[in-house]
């Protein structure tokens, strides 16, 4: 197969888009869909200072690369969850991370969560959850709490993540099948600031994951493969699964899926959910001020202090 714009050999055959591409035209393409992600979502400007979080896999580091050459100015941050018995999961991803900032000059903010808090993410979770299942709650709690704090103490104007369309379209139909309406009102790739909480913005959205894994492999990006080894057997995991089969007999399933759910979520088919500025302004924490949904700890000052 040839490249559709030069007639070299074609690296990628996108067939969604009817396009096939060679390892020189690929890449051009990637920072133009990124780009067009961006402005179509008005997700955030060139003269703003953006925090992305990285995980050292083919995702953040391909979404930090196409930034950088589209001339953002995306700092990063890297998590250490302390995943590390047997696998050494964190600590890899870590030196990815690291070595992916330095090459390039990038910032990148280690956080150690439990140089911080006294406990990594497993051990967490086995306090928890009396050591019998995975600590993925506990785990995107802390994320989440831990992005924002960084986002808001830092000054930055939005926090960045790489999630690509086929997560899009696993939360997506985990959120459909539970009928998870509060998920359902807040899907959108842009998440504009509210009481305490940043901007948040998804500029990979639309691509799929074999597209981001194809630019990291063309661009000598070097990433952690392993997938965190909760991840195993996670209801994620199967949703992709499935969606893969229905994408196999149905090129362009997932992205007609995603994009249509977008439709109607901007139609309002969708209710925000329940954390509006109102309720939000009712509660405080009292640890550390950030807006919560009742009296007394938000859920990540219960969980870090031990109740
Ligand atoms: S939630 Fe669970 Fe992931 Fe955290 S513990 Fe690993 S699999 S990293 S996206
Ligand atoms: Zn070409
Ligand atoms: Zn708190």
């Amino acid at each position: 197969m040839k490249c559709t714009i030069c007639n070299q050999k074609a690296a990628l055959h996108l067939e969604h888009h009817n396009l096939a591409l060679c390892s020189d035209h690929f890449p051009e393409w990637m920072c133009k869909q990124t780009e067009r992600t961006i402005q179509k979502y008005s997700m955030f400007r060139r003269d703003e200072k953006l925090l992305l979080a990285v995980s050292g896999g083919k995702d953040s580091l391909s979404l930090w690369d196409i930034l950088w050459k589209l001339g953002y100015h995306a700092d990063g941050i890297y998590l250490d969850l302390g995943i590390d018995q047997g696998t050494r999961y964190s600590c890899t991803s870590g030196e990815m991370a690291q070595a992916f900032a330095a090459q390039r000059g990038l910032n990148l903010t280690v956080l150690d969560i439990r140089a911080k808090y006294g406990e990594s993410i497993p051990e967490m979770g086995a306090r928890t959850k009396r050591g019998h299942q995975k600590p993925c709650s506990q785990c995107g709690l802390v994320k989440r709490y831990l992005l924002n704090k960084a986002a808001l103490d830092g000054g930055y104007d939005a926090i960045l993540t790489a999630h690509n369309l086929d997560d899009e379209a696993a939360f997506l139909f985990s959120n459909l099948t539970h009928w998870s309406m509060q998920y359902l009102g807040r899907q959108h790739p842009l998440l504009p600031a509210t009481t305490g909480f940043a901007r948040k913005a998804k500029p990979f959205c639309l691509l799929y994951e074999r597209e981001t894994t194809a630019y990291a492999y063309l661009n000598n990006i070097a990433y952690v493969y392993s997938e965190c080894p909760y991840a195993t057997g996670s209801k994620q995991l199967r949703n992709k699964t499935y969606l893969n089969r229905l994408e196999d007999e149905q090129i362009g399933f997932k992205y007609q899926f995603y994009t249509g759910y977008l439709r109607a979520l901007e139609a309002g088919a969708f209710p925000a959910g329940q954390e509006t500025p109102e309720v939000l302004e009712q509660y405080r924490c009292t640890n550390c001020g950030q807006p919560t949904l009742s009296d007394g700890l938000c859920t990540f000052c219960r969980l870090v202090k031990k109740n």
